[in-house]
């Protein structure tokens, strides 16, 4: 069994992050990967602080187990979620796409484990200094928001730039992907993309229909324009974007293009005008199974192939 020291400081059983994909991952999803031995993160996103409330209030009615919220920073309804998760007693906040420095001394305060999503050396230092508890390095090949760094790039420089725990993020959604992370000087693996596919995740079955049926080259890049680069699948409304955004369209009407895009693809599986976002690993999700056999199998597989490495030193 693999163990590492995110799981003493977390209570959590294998160094699984179920990543906080906005609408998707909800209390359920949440609290079954928690219960399955994992960290069961609820995504924020653009939702209102009514909404997390209520989530973590049903992810506690599923589990005993910790759960985590992630707090997306571009959200107009970041200030409010901020004080939520204080008051309904999150143990575990994971931030996202921006700079938390504001709210860490209330969060510590609190008693609460920062562990805020890094794309760069600078935050990474910046975040240790203010009293992150540790760090995820998420590289560009994960879906939604993404910087600029490979997780291959980005990883190693963390771990040099931290004496934290540093959880690897992006491109991971199988054994060889932890293996991988462990070698890179991770402690543990978030995955998102793969945990679409989960039981307990509740998007339209043309979402996880579409993840599982993906391929290698089924993700693309949009949204460079506008400050704000998202990954998503290759569909007809991405291809349509990518067009927009480098022809004559204003910036205004670029964001009306993509308002609510998610949403769309999320609960109603809108082929047309729907926004599937998904990391460039999706190809490598194969079936549909509950988000605790995803934890335990990934780790599995992980076991084999870091005693073969260890037997090639001689
Ligand atoms: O946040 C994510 N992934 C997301 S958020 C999201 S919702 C959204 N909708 C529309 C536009 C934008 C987002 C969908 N997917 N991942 C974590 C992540 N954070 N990846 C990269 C970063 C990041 C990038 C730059 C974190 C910090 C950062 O630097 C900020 C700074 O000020 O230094």
């Amino acid at each position: 069994m693999i163990k590492s020291e995110i799981c003493g400081m977390l209570g959590i059983q294998y160094p699984v992050f179920q990543g906080g994909m906005a609408w998707i991952a909800d209390g359920k999803l949440a609290a079954a990967a928690s219960e399955g031995g994992g960290l069961g993160i609820i995504a924020a996103g653009n939702a209102s602080g009514d909404y997390v409330r209520e989530q973590i209030r049903i992810a506690k009615s599923l589990t005993e187990k910790p759960i985590g919220v992630n707090i997306m920073l571009l959200s107009p309804f970041a200030d409010e979620i901020a004080q939520v998760v204080i008051e309904e007693g999150v143990k575990v906040v994971t931030t996202g796409a921006g700079n938390p420095s504001k709210y860490m001394e209330s969060w510590k305060d609190a008693g609460i484990k920062v562990i805020p999503v890094v794309a760069s050396v600078a935050l990474a230092k910046l975040m240790t200094r203010l009293g992150a508890s540790a760090l995820i390095a998420e590289g560009g090949e994960s879906g939604g928001h993404v910087g600029e760094l490979t997780t291959m790039v980005l990883v190693p420089q963390i771990c040099d730039a931290t004496n934290l725990p540093v959880i690897a993020a992006g491109g991971i959604a199988d054994g060889r992907g932890v293996a991988a992370a462990f070698m890179l000087g991770a402690c543990g693996v978030q995955m998102g993309t793969r945990f679409l596919s989960a039981e307990e995740c509740s998007i339209h079955p043309v979402y996880k229909e579409k993840i599982i049926k993906a391929k290698d080259l089924c993700t693309m890049v949009t949204g460079k324009r506008l400050g704000h680069p998202v990954r998503s699948l290759r569909t007809q409304f991405a291809r349509d974007y990518s067009k927009a955004e480098y022809g004559g369209m204003s910036d205004e009407e670029l964001e009306a293009l993509g308002g609510g895009a998610l949403r769309l693809a999320v609960q109603e599986g809108d082929n047309k005008k729907g926004c599937f976002l998904s990391g460039q690993i999706a190809a490598l999700v194969k079936k549909e199974q509950p988000a605790a056999d995803i934890i335990k199998e990934v780790m599995e597989e992980a076991e084999p192939i870091l005693l073969r490495a260890s037997q090639w030193v001689k």
